[in-house]
């Protein structure tokens, strides 16, 4: 395992082992360069300040095969106040996470004697849907404005980081969890052992732990480069699951090959081994693919390459033919996106997105307006490029009146395409 992580007054430190086998190993396959940090939306009284910005690699473990960046950020700066993500603004996560909550409900027969934790509960999208049938949950959320969120709809919410001690603290009050769900949350933590090992300690003897994560695989495959920034810490594949759960006593015996987030795993880790055969047939693909080697991810830095360019050829041509351009959803990979490619106001002259914390307010590093998804029809530019692509068919179809008009949409993964 590797040593602790003491942050440096820069407020953020190079790593020099692995995030989770501890092994010095470590090979850089991509280089974005030095950006800002995507969730810091900026305030326009604020936008001539310098902002916060750091290295953007990442390594291959040739130990356990994570993925990982190799910059640690300061967790208090990553999800600061002013943290301004919200799932409850995606009614198609809403619709994949309450799914999720009554299959667990009925498989686990979870009743009022129960106890669902959430770790990173954000607004209480999910955790809302077990409120609802009477089962008592605890979400754990350090971003302030979430967690306030979840608390007014009726999800009890711990405003805090999730760590090993943290655990034990609530299990010495006999807090033991019959699930434990973590979305999109494994990724973000700099002490990824430390996560688990709290989740082995929070886990009733029969519990059941379900982690969501994007899937590296589907990462490389379709050149989604920009889920990758600071926030994302670790990228997962089966096999690096696998071996940090059983690290701490836990055991990879499910896993649902997901479509959210353009290709995720949904892990299911429990204290005893059983091991089903999903997990076994994708060991056996990530070994005959290679993703447990550093070749299958030698080309990937030409393939982004090769991505932005097109993109910016695609846009610099419809610049020059005298056309307007603004971009939907002010996602944390939109700022990757924008920030990596040079795209600034030169190029797109807003940005839209649903979420009514981020109005008002301008993207990280590029300080491109954003402004609510009415703005589109309003001003009706020629293209609108589409930052929140993983949401592309839903946010389509959201657009039937500007697209009606004449709008045109350009998609920029895993080809830059027009639609
Ligand atoms: P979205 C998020 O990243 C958050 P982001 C987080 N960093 C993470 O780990 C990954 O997911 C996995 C808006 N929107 O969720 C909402 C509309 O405006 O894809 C969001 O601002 N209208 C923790 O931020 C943005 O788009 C819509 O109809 O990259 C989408 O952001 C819909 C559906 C969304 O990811
Ligand atoms: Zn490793």
């Amino acid at each position: 395992m590797p040593d602790t992580i003491a942050l440096a007054p820069s407020r953020s430190q190079t790593i020099t082992q692995c995030r989770s086998c501890g092994g010095s190993d470590l090979d850089v396959f991509l280089d974005l360069g030095i950006t800002p940090l995507v969730d810091r939306l900026v305030d326009v009284a604020r936008r001539d300040e310098p902002e916060p910005e750091f290295p953007l690699r990442v390594a291959f473990c040739q130990d356990c095969t994570l993925v990982q960046i190799t910059e640690t950020v300061d967790p208090e700066l990553l999800f600061e106040a002013a943290y301004p993500y919200y799932s409850s603004f995606s009614p198609a996560l809403l619709a994949h996470s309450r799914a999720n909550a009554l299959d667990l409900i009925e498989r686990r027969k979870l009743g009022k004697d129960s106890l669902v934790i959430e770790l990173a509960s954000n607004d209480g999208y999910l955790l809302k849907n077990y409120c609802e049938a009477g089962i008592p949950v605890l979400g754990i959320d350090p971003a302030i404005g979430p967690a306030a969120a979840a608390e007014k709809v009726g999800v009890k919410t711990l405003n805090a980081f999730f760590s090993l001690n943290l655990a034990r603290d609530l299990r010495a009050q006999s807090v033991r969890a019959d699930v434990i769900h973590g979305n999109n949350v494994l990724a973000h933590v700099s002490d990824t052992n430390g996560f688990v090992a709290g989740i082995a300690e929070l886990l009733a003897p029969e519990g059941l732990a379900v982690i969501e994560a994007p899937y590296v695989k589907d990462l490389i495959d379709h050149v989604e480069f920009d889920t990758i920034y600071h926030e994302h810490m670790c990228y997962f594949s089966v096999t690096s699951v696998d071996a940090l759960a059983r690290r701490h006593g836990l055991f990879l015996n499910d896993i649902q090959h997901l479509s959210i987030h353009g290709g995720s795993i949904r892990y299911y880790l429990e204290p005893i081994e059983r091991v089903g055969e999903s997990v076994r047939k994708q060991l056996r693909v990530e070994q005959l693919e290679g993703l447990d080697t550093l070749d299958y991810f030698r080309d990937f830095s030409s393939r982004v390459e090769d991505l932005r360019s097109k993109l910016m050829e695609m846009l610099h041509a419809l610049k020059a033919d005298g056309k307007s351009i603004a971009a939907y959803g002010a996602a944390a990979k939109a700022a990757t996106l924008i920030n990596y490619s040079g795209i600034g106001t030169d190029l797109i002259d807003f940005v839209v997105d649903r979420n009514v914390h981020k109005h008002g307010k301008l993207m990280p590093g590029q300080k491109i307006p954003i402004r609510p998804p009415e703005a589109l029809v309003e001003e009706q530019p020629d293209y609108v490029l589409m930052l929140a692509w993983n949401f592309a068919d839903e946010i389509l179809e959201q657009q039937s009146e500007y697209r009606a008009r004449g709008g045109k949409f350009i998609i920029p993964v895993p080809v830059p395409r027009i639609v």
